[in-house]
């Protein structure tokens, strides 16, 4: 059987399910491995499986042994991956789009609706029992039915919070690099200058990767070009948006509020973010539902069986 470094301890069923097919070296831990020690703990494998959490730099490519020949990311995003350094050793990479689609969809409308209606807030209140009572003014947040949505990036979950939020009656603006085909596009405006979408968002939900051309993304000058009053979501990556700059837009009021799943220098926070009042914080919950977990690791598991087997990868990266 091929050997298989388990590099997280993932679901239970997806560990069972590696066990009966490749020997398996399992971190049963729940501390995450640095650079070194996956290295270490790869000795004799033929490939890993890793989570985004995981940082796979180059260094820890041309560090990893000779004999690992396979890397499965437990994830659709792969900017945790050195994926030229992958590629240059020769060493395939797999991904698992699709299965988190859903789950990551309903993430992002669950903070637009908590961000907006001040979720947050109401529940620390209740929670520490300092609830005075209804009043016509309490804690009013911002109406979402009717309003425009705009969505940065209209991959798979992009168009799973469109149709989500037509549910809202929210109109519908997006940016992606390519335009959707007139037929997928669910009625919502293309806007192929990413900035011009901004001026339309009361609400901005962030499903673009990280790369080099996301980085800080949103940042001050971007947000200027915001409604006042709107509100941010992001469930992609933190790195797409400047902390300093949204935290300066959410303290001053430009933003109602922010919605947030992902940060750049996950699990620390930004110091920024905790004190204000408007920003309703998950820590990197998208996928986190037992079905979908599982299905990512099945996943993974089906693009590693595909490699053993000489067969065509269902998610190939590189
Ligand atoms: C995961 C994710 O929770 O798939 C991704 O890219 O960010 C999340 O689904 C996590 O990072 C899994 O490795």
């Amino acid at each position: 059987l091929p050997v298989l470094l388990l590099t997280r301890r993932f679901p239970d069923a997806v560990t069972a399910r590696a066990a009966r097919d490749y020997r398996i070296i399992v971190n049963d831990d729940d501390h995450a491995y640095g650079p070194d020690e996956i290295a270490a703990k790869a000795k004799g494998a033929d490939a890993v499986m890793v989570s985004a959490v995981d940082k796979i730099p180059g260094d820890l490519i041309r560090a990893l042994p000779d004999s690992v020949r396979m890397i499965a990311t437990f994830s659709v995003g792969t900017d945790h991956i050195d994926l030229a350094a992958a590629k240059e050793r020769g060493i395939v990479v797999s991904n698992t789009p699709g299965v988190l689609t859903d789950a990551t969809a309903d993430i992002a409308l669950l903070l637009l609706l908590g961000a907006a209606r001040r979720a947050s807030e109401g529940e620390r209140l209740i929670r520490e029992d300092r609830w005075e009572g209804w009043a016509p003014t309490h804690l009013v947040g911002v109406h979402v039915t009717g309003k425009r949505l705009a969505i940065l990036g209209m991959g798979r979950i992009g168009q799973a919070v469109a149709r989500r939020a037509r549910g809202f009656d929210m109109e519908i603006h997006y940016h992606n690099r390519r335009r959707l085909p007139a037929g997928e596009e669910l009625g919502a405006v293309y806007h192929a200058d990413a900035d011009d979408l901004l001026a339309v968002a009361d609400f901005l939900s962030i499903h673009s990767p990280a790369s080099p051309e996301t980085h800080h993304w949103l940042n001050a000058e971007r947000i200027a070009r915001l409604p006042d009053g709107a509100v941010v979501v992001n469930t992609a990556r933190g790195s797409v948006v400047d902390d300093e700059a949204l935290i300066a837009a959410l303290a001053s009021g430009k933003l109602a509020a922010a919605g947030l799943d992902v940060f750049e220098n996950e699990p620390r926070l930004h110091p920024g973010y905790a004190p204000l009042a408007n920003t309703f914080l998950l820590p990197h919950l998208g996928s986190a539902t037992d079905q979908t977990r599982d299905a990512m690791g099945f996943t993974a598991l089906n693009n590693l069986d595909a490699f053993f087997a000489g067969r065509d990868l269902p998610n190939r990266v590189v």
